[in-house]
């Protein structure tokens, strides 16, 4: 019997279901373990043991290597498939978008997803420079997938699941997708290509 994967994850975070997400398209087995991150389970010495950055999504192989960093862990769990171009330019685009996720992207929509529906702050007390960081990704975003289907090479890439992650949950950010149409449907495209239940509300 394969050992299975065991993913320390918070199921609320879309850093964390990314790793699900190509965990499941390949059918490697996985063992979940919630780590509640608003409780501070990421902070405990079992945990930091484990990863001592105190963050999720980790992951601890059969073989006992440990792995952290979202992007980091599902490009090693794609290596080698249809989701990581083989061209070279191609795979350096997808990593383009992949690094621009974490830094302008996820730094903005889950953070303001994160103090609005985690933390429970009202819009007064969330940053205010965050709103527009959000819908300058989002524009970005729109613009780019205004004449493509997906984010390189007109097929699903991590670029399209990394950035889904946390895209398929922006009106919990506060955003309402009908202003970036072309988004709107990637992402639909995308929860259908991996066959998730669309997390949008009704348009
Ligand atoms: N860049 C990291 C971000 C990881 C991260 O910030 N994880 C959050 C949950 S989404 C976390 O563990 N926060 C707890 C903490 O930082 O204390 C990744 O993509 O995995």
């Amino acid at each position: 019997m394969t050992t299975p994967l065991t993913v320390y994850g918070d199921s609320g975070s879309g850093n964390c279901l990314k790793v699900k997400f190509v965990a499941d398209r390949f059918g490697i087995p996985l063992k979940w373990i919630e780590i509640d991150v608003v409780n501070a389970q990421t902070r405990t010495p079992e945990f930091l043991a484990i990863n001592p950055a105190g963050q999720v999504p980790t992951v601890v192989f059969g073989d006992g290597r440990i792995l952290a960093q979202s992007n980091a862990i599902i490009l090693h769990l794609a290596a080698g498939t249809d989701l990581v171009p083989t061209d070279a330019f191609d795979r350096a685009l997808m990593f383009q978008w992949m690094f621009w996720e974490q830094y302008s992207h996820e730094t903005a929509i889950a953070v303001r997803r994160y103090y609005k529906k985690f933390v429970k702050k009202s819009d007064d007390e969330i940053d205010p420079a965050l709103m527009p960081k959000c819908e300058r990704a989002l524009a970005v975003m729109n613009g780019h997938l205004d004449s493509r289907h997906y984010f390189v090479g007109e097929r699903l890439t991590l670029a399209d699941i990394a950035l889904v992650a946390y895209t398929r949950f922006s009106h919990e950010a506060g955003l309402d997708l009908a202003r970036w149409p072309s988004v709107r449907a990637w992402v639909l495209r995308v929860e259908q290509d991996l066959g998730l239940t669309s997390a949008l509300p009704a348009a």
